[in-house]
């Protein structure tokens, strides 16, 4: 019988700056499968504990005692996840991953694994402990993969769930993950209450991972479960709203009847809110509106390129045209924009790197990402290039969108690589961040602008430096490839 279940967060064994996404110190962040996932089973009567390698790194003590151990695995983090099943299995007890990267590649997975959960896991792993305990056959759990007498069987994909049934998904709870408590009552994660409204996403640009897991079209939870959570967890008057959304307003009726309810039930953020937005979502007056009215102060955008042939080969659906529009008009609505862009495609060479750092400047992000295409194995984006024999590295901690893992036709990875990290310094510039203070002051300060906004700059900066550092071979002070995939190309 399975009673005690052990789910885990692996990290990454090599350092990245990840110069896009840091983390601001002290704030824990964390995806919230594996603590919805903990809640399930902990309903069916399993005791079950969740770990964070970066809170809690895996060791053999931490299997005593447990029947079952759930691996959540992003590309980055597989290597370690193979490390950590293997070890498991060593041990006797059974191993199922799950998350984007297996989902992407199961075959690969369950060459590691007794079981790979594709796709969403909350019908998934209860059908699977049933079986397990009850010694019935596998073939019917859809969704799953597994080896059955040296045959690898995919059974049918599980569908994806519905509305309805998002709503009875348990909300996720960083407190659950071991360890966290401490960190949690920390004032900046007591400041930001981190939601998540859907899943999925309208589009299909090449390179993402979230439409072949989450589905294309955006599902989304009902505007009372989201009210009920609000209001039951989180403070307006003291806490910022952190959307983990990938799309939040992919379905603008949806988010406008969320932000509407946010001001009908009292429950609009005093210090403000943030999403992950598309450049579209820009071209409606009345959802800018209610954004504004709402305090949305930030959005983070996946601008990506400037170039409409590059956009085109990445399968975004935007152009030029609708980045300058999104940027001008989420700025006359006082919201900040974290612009994000993505370098390598065969039509953007070093040029286009400059001029998208000056154009982000000029047209008004006061923040920004800047960062090498990834081919995510399992995309469209990682076939064409593999079948052009482009990629260069399978090791899959190389895929933490730092690294350049393939040959981009305008310039040399190398160059991709110094070139994409310059950019931080190129734009975060004294000059810059001294005319967004001004704009910030003129628009009205918020916590969130001194909290986030005002440590970004520095840290970014200090990041930059950090990787340079990192790069800088004492005996000949120059950058080397020391801590990077490219010293196989630099000799080829
Ligand atoms: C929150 C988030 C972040 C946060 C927090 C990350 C953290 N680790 O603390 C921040 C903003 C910091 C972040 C950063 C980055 N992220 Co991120 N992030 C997400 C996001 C938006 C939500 C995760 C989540 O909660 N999902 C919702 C829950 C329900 O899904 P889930 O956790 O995967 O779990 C479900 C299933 O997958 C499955 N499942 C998952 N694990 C397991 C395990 C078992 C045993 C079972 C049975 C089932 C199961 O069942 C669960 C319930 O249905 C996802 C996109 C997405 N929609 O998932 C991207 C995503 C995971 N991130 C991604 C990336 C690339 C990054 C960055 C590298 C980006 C960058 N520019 O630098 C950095 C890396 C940072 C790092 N070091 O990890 C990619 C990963 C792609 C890939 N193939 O690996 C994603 C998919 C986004 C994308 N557009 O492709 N990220």
């Amino acid at each position: 019988m399975i009673r005690n279940a052990l789910l885990i967060y692996p990290a990454s064994r090599r350092y990245t700056a990840n110069l896009s996404t840091h983390r601001l110190p002290g704030l824990v962040t964390a995806h919230s499968g594996l603590t919805i996932l903990a809640q399930i089973l902990i309903r069916r009567g399993l005791r079950v504990r969740v770990i964070d390698e970066q809170v809690t790194p895996f060791a053999d003590h931490l299997l005593d005692g447990v029947d079952l151990v759930g691996v959540s695995v992003q590309t980055s983090w597989a290597p370690q996840a193979f490390r950590i099943a293997a070890a498991t299995r060593a041990r006797g007890i059974p191993v199922v991953l799950g998350g984007v990267h297996v989902t992407l590649n199961p075959d690969e997975a369950v060459l590691h694994a007794d079981f790979v959960c594709r796709g969403e896991g909350e019908r998934t792993l209860p059908e699977l402990i049933d079986a397990l305990d009850s010694g019935q056959g596998l073939s019917d759990i859809l969704g799953l993969s597994y080896r059955r007498d040296g045959m690898v069987r995919h059974n049918p994909p599980r569908p994806l769930l519905t509305n309805a049934e998002l709503d009875e998904v348990p909300w996720p709870r960083l407190d659950l993950i071991e360890g966290l408590g401490d960190r949690l009552r920390l004032p900046l994660n007591r400041f930001i209450h981190f939601t998540m409204a859907t899943r999925g996403c309208d589009q299909a640009c090449r390179y993402c991972s979230v439409t072949r897991v989450f589905g294309r079209g955006l599902r989304h939870r009902s505007v009372g479960s989201m009210i009920e959570e609000l209001g039951s967890r989180y403070d307006p008057q003291r806490q910022f709203l952190f959307f983990l959304d990938d799309s939040l307003a992919a379905d603008a009726d949806f988010l406008k009847e969320l932000l509407a309810a946010l001001v009908r039930e009292r429950l609009v953020p005093r210090h403000g809110w943030h999403s992950q937005l598309r450049a579209d979502a820009a071209r409606d007056p009345e959802l800018l509106r209610l954004m504004q009215a709402t305090n949305c102060v930030w959005v983070t955008c996946g601008f990506e390129s400037l170039n409409d042939d590059s956009l085109r080969r990445l399968g975004k659906g935007q152009s030029r045209r609708d980045v300058e529009l999104a940027i001008a008009r989420l700025r006359e609505h006082g919201i900040i924009v974290n612009g994000f862009f993505m370098f390598g495609t065969d039509d953007d060479g070093p040029a286009a790197m400059a001029e998208t750092v000056r154009f982000a400047r000029r047209a008004g992000c006061f923040m920004g990402g800047f960062m090498p295409l990834t081919p995510f194995p399992g995309t469209p984006t990682f076939d064409e290039l593999d079948a052009e024999r482009r990629i260069f590295t399978r090791d899959w901690e190389l895929y933490d969108v730092q690294h350049v893992v393939f040959r981009p036709r305008r310039m040399s990875a190398w160059d991709l690589y110094w070139r994409t990290m310059a950019c931080y310094p190129a734009f975060y510039r004294p000059d810059h961040c001294l005319r967004h203070a001004a704009w910030i002051l003129r628009r009205g300060v918020t916590v969130a602008d001194l909290a986030i906004g005002a440590t970004w700059p520095l840290l970014k900066n200090l990041a930059w430096a950090r990787e340079v550092a990192a790069n800088v071979d004492p005996s000949v002070r120059t950058p080397c490839s020391r801590t990077c995939a490219l010293s196989a190309l630099v000799t080829t």
